[in-house]
């Protein structure tokens, strides 16, 4: 393209002529630039440029309908009934106005500053985008009572603006032909443009805008027009979801900010459906109308239910995610100088949206709650099922993945581990305290018991929840020793043992301590029990020394028999007697726990049975509960549950 001043066809043009070459050859440079691509996207994004024009022009309030066509050729024409593209000669540049529409990058906006038109991104680059892109280009206005024409080919004209004579009424057609040495592609989609326009319509209530493919085997016609707008929109996407209220809530709202037109509705799906527009265009990234409309909604839904006491708890409320399950929602705002953000710039970046959309939602959705009590009990009711559901899933889902964790295979640091890997050869001595677990690591036979000391008080979990009891350092350690896994992942297959020992010290605290565990077993690894897996062991309460002899006593009455042997009958006050009664298994050195509790040829251990599931159960969830006393009578009856087997 020439642009010397001197070339002889040029000689004519002065300094913003070449300008407008120049900009023009910019666009062909470097589509991409302003089109976002040369492939269909791009392509198809021509008729988007060109229909935004007209609805500009809809927006402005002169035009009631654009009509699209697809010619056979792949061209496409976009009439609409708006004021006409200006004709008269502009001042300074001495060109006709809808030349230097066609011709001058972002020449629209110099018309008409008070109108909403778009800007940045991809959109509202200017119909001479559209011009310098297609290898044809004619443009007829209706203006004045006259029928005006022009012709491009690359955006250079190839005809002055001619007056073809007289017309009736106003409005723009713009036929245009997308240059084949530009695009990859140049067969438009008809499903794109159908649901771009029908968008359109939807947010130009009332608008018109029809359709017609005239292709071979195509041809057809759809026409787009809803006195509804938005709250037609909502209609249309909630599709075949039932309603939660039968009404879709609707408004608009003018502030100095924005022009805010906000539709909605609940469904009984679970899934949100929010679309936001700026000036027609979608806002995928959403932004600062986003951000204001979802603090409205939470804020304006929790002030009703609290105002009309619909929470059970004085605590309770609903989060976002709440408020926004089962909603279909469309927010279209008007801002005068849009700026979009975002990877896609499709994010809007003026934050004094965010206020004006918070404030109108907040002023309008409390209106309309308060007019329509029994809808508002009903999106109340919805969004507290919603806060349910999702506390109930979020525990299930920190429950796998604690189950996750405690499958990872790491051993606990605090197990001392047996060496033998035969399962059905080994036991895992689960004991009270870290100076019991010193001496039964000491005295253990290392080959086929493991020991696993655990801090009796963190134990304390009996009424807390699973996820809590799952938060137990020493109860994963346990879980992760055990290797089973629990509840419905439960697999007796992995027990790294077969024998699972509980043991305690022989005082209310261990008896505490006992049944804890077992509540725990009977909770999380039934199946443990079912198995026989689980015993508890029996140190001495006693140890009754006479010299070198020393005997242990398990019960009151057996110390009292050792005693009238070893003294003949005289009792506890005979000399040369040490009778020493175990406070706790950390009293004793390696070697007596070994011997008296240990040791498989001079042990005894109970082996815990469960009469049945259910009594088991009922007992267990009497435990879960705040009284002491079934407790109580629990531990007092453990022995119910457990026989001898050693003896
Ligand atoms: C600038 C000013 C005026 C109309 C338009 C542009 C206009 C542009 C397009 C593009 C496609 N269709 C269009 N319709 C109108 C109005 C000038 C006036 O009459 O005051």
């Amino acid at each position: 393209m020439a642009e010397q001043p001197s070339d002889p066809n040029m000689s004519d043009y002065n300094a913003g002529q070449i300008q407008v070459l120049k900009g023009l050859e910019a666009v062909r440079k470097r589509p991409g630039m302003y089109i976002g691509s040369t492939s269909a996207r791009g392509l198809h994004h021509l008729v988007y440029e060109v229909v935004d024009n007209s609805i500009d022009e809809a927006m402005a309030g002169h035009c009631t309908q654009v009509d699209v066509t697809i010619h056979e050729d792949n061209s496409v024409t976009v009439v609409d009934d708006g004021r006409g593209i200006p004709v008269d000669v502009h001042p300074v540049e001495k060109l006709p106005g809808v030349e230097l529409a066609m011709t001058v990058l972002h020449a629209g906006g110099k018309f008409d500053k008070s109108s909403y038109k778009v800007s940045g991104g991809l959109h509202g680059v200017g119909v001479s985008v559209v011009n310098a892109l297609s290898s044809f280009l004619e443009v007829e206005v209706h203006r004045n009572g006259r029928h005006y024409h022009q012709s491009y080919e690359k955006g250079i004209k190839t005809k002055e603006l001619e007056d073809l004579g007289p017309a009736e009424g106003t409005g723009t057609r713009v036929h245009f032909v997308p240059d084949g040495e530009i695009f990859t592609e140049t067969v438009f989609n008809l499903d794109t443009l159908s649901s771009r326009l029908r968008e359109l319509a939807f947010l130009n209530r009332g608008l018109k805008i029809t359709i017609r493919d005239e292709r071979p085997d195509e041809t057809e016609e759809e026409s787009f027009r809803y006195e509804g707008g938005l709250a037609e929109y909502v209609t249309y996407l909630r599709g075949a979801r039932p309603s939660v209220h039968d009404d879709v809530i609707y408004f608009e709202a003018d502030r100095p900010e924005a022009e805010i037109e906000l539709a909605m509705q609940y469904d009984t799906g679970f899934s949100e459906n929010t679309h936001t527009f700026v000036n027609n265009i979608s806002t995928h990234e959403g932004g600062a109308h986003l951000t204001g409309l979802k603090a409205a909604l939470t804020r304006t839904i929790n002030d009703y239910a609290r105002r009309n006491k619909l929470f059970k708890k004085s605590d309770e409320s609903l989060s976002g995610d709440d408020v926004r399950e089962g909603l279909t929602c469309v927010l279209s705002v008007r801002v005068m100088e849009p700026q979009f953000e975002g990877q896609t710039k499709t994010k809007l970046g003026n934050s004094e949206v965010r206020g004006a959309v918070e404030t109108a939602v907040n002023e309008h959705l409390a209106i309309w709650l308060d007019e329509n009590p029994k809808a508002a009990k009903a999106i109340i009711e919805k969004s507290l099922q919603a806060a349910r559901a999702r506390d109930a899933a979020r525990r299930a889902r920190d429950l796998a993945r604690k189950k996750n964790a405690l499958e990872g295979g790491v051993l606990p640091g605090k197990l001392a581990d047996c060496s033998l890997s035969d399962a059905s050869l080994t036991e895992i001595y689960i004991v009270e305290g870290d100076s019991a677990g010193g001496s039964a690591k000491q005295g253990r036979d290392r080959s086929f018991q493991a020991i696993l000391p655990i801090k009796g008080k963190i134990l304390n979990v009996e009424r807390a929840r699973i996820d809590k009891i799952l938060a137990n350092v020493e109860i994963r350690a346990m879980i992760t020793a055990l290797g089973t896994g629990i509840r419905e992942d439960f697999d007796i297959e992995k027990a790294r043992y077969h024998k699972v020992i509980i043991m305690t010290d022989a005082d209310v605290d261990g008896a505490h301590i006992r049944t804890l565990l077992l509540t725990f077993f009977f909770r999380q690894m039934r199946e443990l029990i079912e198995a026989g897996y689980i015993y508890i062991a029996q140190p001495p309460l006693y140890r009754v020394a006479k010299g070198k002899q020393e005997t242990y006593a398990f019960s009151e009455s057996e110390r009292e028999q050792i005693v009238k042997r070893l003294t003949n009958g005289k009792g506890e006050e005979a000399r040369g007697l040490n009778i020493q009664r175990y406070k706790g298994l950390g009293e004793m050195n390696p070697d007596q726990l070994w011997n008296t509790t240990m040791d498989p040829d001079g042990r005894t251990l109970l082996q815990v049975t469960m009469e049945s599931a259910a009594e088991a159960d009922s007992i267990f969830s009497r435990l879960m509960g705040d009284e002491v006393e079934p407790r109580r009578a629990f531990i007092e009856k453990n022995a119910r549950y457990v026989r001898n087997l050693d003896i």
